[in-house]
């Protein structure tokens, strides 16, 4: 795949002391980015995002505890993130649409399944995809994401457009918050005994990026059942 064939040209330096920056770095155990390696896709996948919008409209959801989000969501394939008042849930049906999410595209699909792979999680197969989309000053605060049934499967994510600061901390919420810039076409891979690490993203700082414009895209793939 030219993804993989990407990656693989970057990934056997010849010399220990390259000064290229290294395509994979390990985070910590379970946790591998990998540098740009959505980037030769990057305009098939936003198209792909266009499209899915269409039918499932990007939406600022409601915590249960009242506040509005300031990251716009929508979902694709089998299963949707959803959130209001009464909780937060996986769903087949998109509430504000009453219809099922729009199907996962292939191209989402492979590029999700290499970089599993990449990051040793073979056989990598996401029940779903939620988009959110990052207008200026728009923020995640620090959570865990463990609504999954699957608890060792990977969570995969894509960066696309405006970069951001990546909050990332440990397994209890008290502990320490790294940095670390999420750059377009930047994915990484949270699995194993890294799953349940606790992370955020900071406020999208403004800017304008060639592919997204005003805002930052991030697909984050999912085994739910
Ligand atoms: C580490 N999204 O959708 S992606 C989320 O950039 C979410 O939109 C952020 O956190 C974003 O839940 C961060 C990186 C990420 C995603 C899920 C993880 C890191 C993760 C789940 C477990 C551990
Ligand atoms: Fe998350």
């Amino acid at each position: 795949m030219f993804q993989a064939a990407h990656f693989r040209q970057h990934m056997t330096p010849l010399f220990e002391t390259d000064s290229q920056p290294p395509s994979s770095e390990q985070l910590e155990d379970g946790a591998v980015l990998l540098h740009r390696f959505a980037t030769p896709n990057a305009l098939d996948l936003l198209s792909e995002v266009s499209r899915i919008a269409q039918v499932a409209p990007f939406r600022n959801m409601v915590t249960p505890g009242g506040y509005t989000m300031s990251v716009a969501m929508t979902n694709c394939g089998r299963v949707g993130w959803v959130s209001d008042s009464t909780g937060y849930r996986y769903d087949p049906i998109d509430p504000t649409t009453g219809k099922p999410w729009p199907a996962m595209p292939e191209a989402f699909l492979e590029l999700a399944v290499a970089s599993a792979a990449q990051a040793g999680f073979e056989g990598y197969d996401p029940d779903g995809c939620l988009i959110n989309r990052y207008v200026p000053g728009a923020k995640l605060g620090l959570h865990q994401d463990r609504d999954e049934k699957d608890r060792w499967a990977p969570i995969v994510s894509v960066s696309l457009g405006l970069p951001a600061v990546f909050l990332w901390g440990g397994k209890r919420r008290s502990d320490p918050v790294r940095r670390l810039r999420l750059e377009s076409g930047d994915i990484a891979v949270w699995g194993g005994p890294a799953r349940f690490v606790y992370h955020g993203i900071a406020a999208l700082k403004a800017g304008e990026h060639p592919l997204t414009g005003p805002t930052r895209i991030n697909l984050t793939f999912r085994k739910v059942f």
